[in-house]
């Protein structure tokens, strides 16, 4: 019986301490929170934890998190980071049962932690970014400490057990302070809870000024408008992909844990570095003012596994990129430039190297303001991204751009390239099939094939559809926008019973076959044909 009580009683201070622990992580967390909504909410402990592991995460395993997770990556890169902290919480709470002090101290070297994160982001503001962690970790050290301390102390279980044995009950140690425990958990848990609402409102305010100056922007009529998409461009198949991509639906990938909100009435861009004989700097309004493109531009990421989702079309409006860089004295490397590479940063540091050539080269490379009638939304690059046509977004759409430096090849490597993928990354030939979905069961007649095919910048001359070992029979193929967008096609297949699979393949403008063979995204975006399995019966 006195055994019996005896662990129930350690059982007890374990659980109590455990949940002290978790408290204090949870105090801890509340109060970076609200610190960083005071100081940058992009300095947080999770947010700064968050970018060192995207920026350290291997490219391999960063690509299998985007094709697992897609865009939950991010969700799920913080969830990870929370469960760790609860862990930490747990395992330090109980140590601190017996080692009371030492534990805090614990809590507080996290902090340490943390602020360095903070002081080793590349957008770092400075000193102040250590604030979140550290004065989240004080709290979460003192939380530890008064109600570790008192569950117990640092009593240890053999005094507990002699208390628990001479009382001749399961009653309580001389240490364990039930009401005053209940109390300062409660009043932890409140302040806490307290705490965090503040600093997500405080973080919203912050936001504010953002949120209206996008709300004021008038967009100008542009001077070089779109030419309109042809009627036949879409082919009003369900399952398709519409030509134009919603911007709700557009596909998003950065680093971003929290997406800037940069506010355009004091955003300015700058030009300046090898061969720029005039540097420049540009107000939003400056850019709106300008004479302005508008032009419907199919962006796809380096990360696109075949018959994946990451490729978009919008109709976007902005001033022609290769205009700015004339203006400031740039001149293409094929015209004895001095700069062959362009360095796109953005406010949240990001880096994305574009190859001057293809920027001065006719293309419609932009600075984008709009995307399909809107102001840029803030998870796309609001106030001004890079779009251009024909290039992987890592070598060429930096969002929230802020500054446009000229500089080789040879002397500087962006941030993709720093961590594997290729210095320059034209897009490459893809066909996907949309419908039918892979593994779809099918009634046997004509079925509709269909979906998109993109070369961008090439533009697609072929589409044509293969079933099981069979010939290639051409699809018929949707009007063409521009070369600079993707194309619909279908085939009219008559399925006959069975398991079939079909597979595309597209032949760009320069009469180019897609190949055949399968690459992976890394270094410079995946080859091969895409295939889906289905059964009609
Ligand atoms: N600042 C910034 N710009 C960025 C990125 C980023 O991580 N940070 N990612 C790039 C990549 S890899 C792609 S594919 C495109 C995606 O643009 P979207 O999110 O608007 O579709 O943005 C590019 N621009
Ligand atoms: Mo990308």
């Amino acid at each position: 019986m006195r055994v019996v009580s005896i662990n129930r009683r350690t059982v007890e201070r374990g659980a109590l301490a455990a949940a002290s622990g978790l408290l204090a992580g949870y105090a801890a967390l509340a109060a970076a929170e609200l610190t960083a909504s005071l100081v940058r909410p992009q300095a947080g402990p999770v947010t700064v934890i968050g970018g060192a592991a995207i920026d350290r995460t291997p490219a391999a395993l960063k690509d299998f998190a985007i094709r697992t997770f897609g865009e939950n990556d991010k969700l799920v890169l913080q969830l990870g980071i929370l469960a760790t902290v609860g862990l930490l919480a747990v395992l330090l709470g109980v140590f601190a049962l017996r080692h009371l002090r030492t534990g805090a101290a614990g809590v507080l070297s996290f902090g340490v932690l943390g602020a360095a994160a903070a002081l080793g982001r590349p957008d770092t503001a400075g000193a102040a970014d250590v604030l979140p962690s550290l004065v989240g970790a004080a709290a979460g050290a003192l939380v530890l400490y008064l109600l570790v301390g008192k569950v117990g102390g640092s009593t240890d279980v053999s005094t507990a057990t002699s208390a628990t044995s001479t009382s001749g009950s399961d009653g309580p140690p001389a240490a364990w302070n039930r009401r005053g425990f209940l109390l300062a958990a409660g009043v932890t848990a409140i302040a806490s809870t307290g705490a965090g609402a503040l600093g997500r409102a405080l973080t919203g305010r912050r936001g504010q000024g953002a949120t209206a100056s996008r709300a004021a922007v008038r967009l100008p009529a542009p001077a070089s408008p779109a030419a309109p998409i042809p009627a036949g461009a879409a082919l009003r198949i369900p399952g398709v992909s519409a030509f134009t991509t919603p911007n709700k639906e557009f596909y998003r990938v950065d680093t971003a844990l929290v997406v800037p909100r940069v506010d355009a009435g004091t955003w300015r861009l700058r030009i300046h570095g090898k061969g720029v004989s005039r540097p420049r700097s540009y107000s939003y309004a400056e850019l709106l003012q300008r004479p302005l493109i508008e032009r419907d531009i199919t962006l796809t990421c380096v990360s696109n596994e075949v018959g994946g989702p990451y490729a978009g079309s919008a109709r976007w409006l902005g001033v022609r990129l290769s205009d700015l860089l004339r203006e400031a004295g740039v001149q293409a490397p094929s015209r004895g430039g001095r700069a062959d590479q362009l360095i796109a940063r953005s406010v949240d540091a990001m880096t994305l190297g574009t190859p001057v050539e293809e920027v001065m080269d006719g293309r419609d490379a932009m600075l984008a303001v709009a995307m399909n009638g809107e102001p840029l939304p803030f998870e796309h690059g609001f106030p001004v991204r890079m779009v251009v046509p024909g290039l992987y977004g890592y070598v060429s759409a930096c969002k929230w751009i802020r500054e446009i430096e000229l500089t080789t090849f040879d002397s500087y490597d962006p941030y993709w390239v720093k961590r594997g993928w290729a210095r320059r990354a034209p897009v490459k030939t893809q066909a996907r099939i949309d419908t039918p979905k892979p593994f779809a069961r099918i009634a046997a007649g004509t079925v509709t094939v269909a979906g998109v095919a993109w070369a961008q910048h090439r533009g697609i001359e072929r589409v044509e559809v293969q079933v099981d070992d069979g010939p290639w029979q051409e699809a018929s193929l949707a009007a063409q926008a521009t070369t600079d967008t993707w194309r619909q096609w279908s085939f009219g297949w008559k399925a006959a019973p069975g398991g079939h699979r079909l597979t595309v393949r597209a032949t760009d403008g320069r009469g180019e076959v897609q190949t055949e063979l399968r690459t992976r995204t890394i270094p410079d975006g995946a080859s091969g044909r895409h295939g889906v399995f289905v059964t009609v019966g």
